[in-house]
């Protein structure tokens, strides 16, 4: 008889023997498995943390106490125990459930995520919060080793060592990030890890903690006596006590008695603490255990094999960025590429496996990323940050800071500019041109296609006037040739891909292809429509957007990135600033709204920003009729 459909809520779990719980966590593998072999998602991350969720939904009382999943691509397990089990088929797909914690989707989940390293200063927030309310209930924030490289956890452990606030934080150490772990922390828990003596202690420390009846008086003070005397000296934790954070662990983290004990034993424990578990990513499921990177997030895959089903199209921007990339640092071993933690989904990796010297891995770390290639840039190389549009939000300052206001070339190659699909509104890369458009002297470029992305790439490495940047989509390229002999493309300057005189359609990146077919549809009805490829988002093409201005007289600005502060933006600003032009203008893009989850066509159509939906607003505006703001699904 299954267990798992007769768990509705945390509560359920209460009365289930030591042996339910352990059929549960395998009943629970196989739910995982057998959904996300359809569905897609994040599988290795899950697999990893089944009894790490059934111990913490058995010791502490959620949604009273409150459970912080740091970055959250491993809450499914969670979900699944917080009467979630029957949405499950609509994992990530629209109008189904969301693929992280999401604060509108359940009292379960205290707070939402899905950018790293956020956990620890949320659940301090909790915790303070409740503090303050005189309220009694526990604040356990779940974060990864991988999570660990990034600044603001660090931030985060700083004010909860000073705060003294009871608060308990869970290190779910599986050695890997989405690629191996990297960096001096990793290494120092590790080697701390695997050292004999260590060990040797580590077992009659806890031997000696479960000699103590219950929790209490005598717990902390045996337990204190341990810690002064070996553990300082010895365990992975030092670092945690030193900043006035009680450390225990390393612990197995599929052992799931001894989580349950462990737990029951610090549950009570005033102060901040720290659990340090060791768990195997993919857990249980073999091809997972043994490509957890391949597993970490993955489309539908065969169960029996774990094969995964090919990628249909061209090749993916990512894969031909990666490529050229390779060939421009063969050329110029000035050039260094550098990513946050994301080798594989930037096509670093190829750089890395053929020219590791040119390569670097800096965790995730998108802010320090940044201001790193300032530096490397300081001394003439050329560094490349290559980091997801969203991600790139983190490194925001150091933009400005120490790239655009000391004038140093960098490159910022931001991969999912626009809509991501099914990992949602944290996800999508639809600021980007936004807050990038505001920086002083940063040129920005996006490609209409792949052929064009590596044109791109040759004009940003032989920029040498400041810092640039060129945003390009997720998914497959449009499926042109590509190049093997780059040209730098003039800075500033656009292409007309089709003349019209009824409207000049000036569009950026991907929505090239989509505007032209509309422009195809409009001719149709008569409608004949100049197609622009802007390539330059800043600084903009003003000569090529006057001209059109007075000959064709109407402009429709087209971009998968926010209607606010984007290239729309830009162009109404510059044809308002010229007291020249009073031109109709329309705007397409992404209006004023968290965009929900989905895949990119339906996301894209949903916004009006498919062929036929730009057809459409493009009519209503050349009649003179209000253009229908698209209907836009609230994020979940
Ligand atoms: C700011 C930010 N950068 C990059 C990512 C992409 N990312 C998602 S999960 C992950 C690895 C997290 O590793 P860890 O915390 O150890 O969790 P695990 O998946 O190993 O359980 C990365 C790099 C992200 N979510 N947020």
């Amino acid at each position: 008889m299954s267990i798992l459909k007769a768990v509705d809520s945390p509560t359920d779990l209460k009365n289930l023997t030591p042996e339910e719980l352990k059929q549960l966590a395998d009943e629970i593998r196989e739910f995982l498995i057998e959904i996300l072999c359809q569905t897609g998602g994040h599988l290795a991350p899950n697999l990893g943390v089944v009894e790490l969720t059934l111990a913490l939904h058995t010791v502490f009382d959620s949604p009273t106490d409150k459970i912080v999943w740091d970055v959250s691509h491993q809450s499914y397990v969670h979900k699944l125990l917080t009467g979630r089990r029957d949405q499950f088929d609509g994992l990530r797909q629209y109008g189904g459930m969301s693929g992280f914690t999401s604060r509108k989707e359940s009292v379960h989940d205290p707070f939402g995520a899905g950018h790293a390293s956020t956990a620890i200063s949320s659940a301090i927030g909790l915790a303070r919060a409740r503090d303050h309310l005189g309220l009694d209930h526990h604040v356990i924030a779940v974060i990864g080793d991988g999570a660990m490289t990034g600044g603001l956890a660090y931030e985060g452990l700083n004010n909860v060592g000073a705060s003294g606030s009871e608060l308990l934080i869970i290190l779910n150490d599986n050695d890997m990030s989405i690629s191996p772990n990297v960096g001096a922390i990793h290494e120092y828990f590790t080697s701390a890890i695997s050292n004999p003596l260590y060990n040797k202690v580590k077992d009659q420390l806890w031997d000696t903690v479960e000699k103590v009846p219950a929790v209490g008086k005598s717990f902390r003070s045996v337990g204190r006596k341990i810690d002064e005397t070996l553990k300082n000296l010895l365990v992975p934790g030092i670092i945690f006590e030193r900043l006035g954070i009680r450390y225990f662990g390393p612990v197995d983290g599929h052992d799931l008695d001894g989580l349950i004990r462990h737990l029951g034993d610090i549950r009570n424990l005033s102060g901040p603490k720290l659990l340090h578990i060791r768990t195997i990513k993919g857990k249980g499921y073999q091809p997972a255990e043994d490509d957890a990177a391949g597993f970490h997030g993955i489309g539908a895959f065969d169960k029996e094999t774990g094969c995964r089903e090919p990628g249909e199209g061209p090749p993916a921007y990512t894969m031909v960025f990666g490529q050229a990339l390779v060939e421009e640092c063969h050329r110029d071993d000035r050039i260094i590429g550098i990513t946050g933690a994301m080798p594989a989904g930037t096509g670093l990796d190829l750089l890395e496996a053929e020219l590791p010297d040119q390569f670097y891995d800096v965790g995730i770390a998108e802010g320090h990323a940044v201001c790193f290639a300032a530096g490397l840039a300081t001394e003439g190389l050329k560094p490349v940050c290559a980091i997801y549009s969203t991600f790139l939000q983190r490194g925001f300052d150091q933009i400005i800071h120490d790239v655009a206001l000391q004038d140093l070339n960098v490159f910022f190659c931001i991969d999912r500019g626009g809509l991501v699909g099914d990992d949602g509104p944290t996800h999508h890369g639809t600021f980007d041109l936004s807050y990038l458009r505001m920086v002083p002297g940063l040129v920005i470029m996006a490609p209409k296609d792949e052929n064009e992305l590596v044109n791109m790439l040759r004009t940003g490495l032989m920029y040498d006037d400041g810092p640039i940047a060129m945003r390009y989509p997720r998914g497959s390229g449009e499926g042109v040739d590509v190049t093997d002999q780059p040209v730098e493309l003039p800075i500033g300057k656009g292409e007309v891909v089709r003349e019209g005189s009824d409207v000049a359609i000036l569009a950026v990146g991907r929505m090239v292809g989509r505007a032209v077919e509309a422009a195809e549809a409009l001719q149709k009805d008569g409608i004949e429509a100049t197609v622009v490829n802007a390539r330059f988002v800043k600084p903009l093409d003003t000569e090529l957007i006057g001209r059109l201005a007075d000959e064709v007289g109407r402009i429709v600005t087209i971009e998968e990135n926010s209607i606010r502060g984007g290239f729309g933006g830009g162009v109404l600003e510059y044809l308002s600033e010229s007291k020249r032009y009073t031109v109709p203008t329309l705007c397409l893009g992404i209006p004023d709204a968290f965009v929900t989850y989905g895949t990119i066509d339906q996301l894209l159509q949903d916004h009006g920003l498919d062929a036929d939906g730009i057809a459409a607003s493009i009519g209503s505006f050349l009649r003179g009729e209000q253009v229908l703001s698209t209907t836009v699904r609230s994020a979940g």
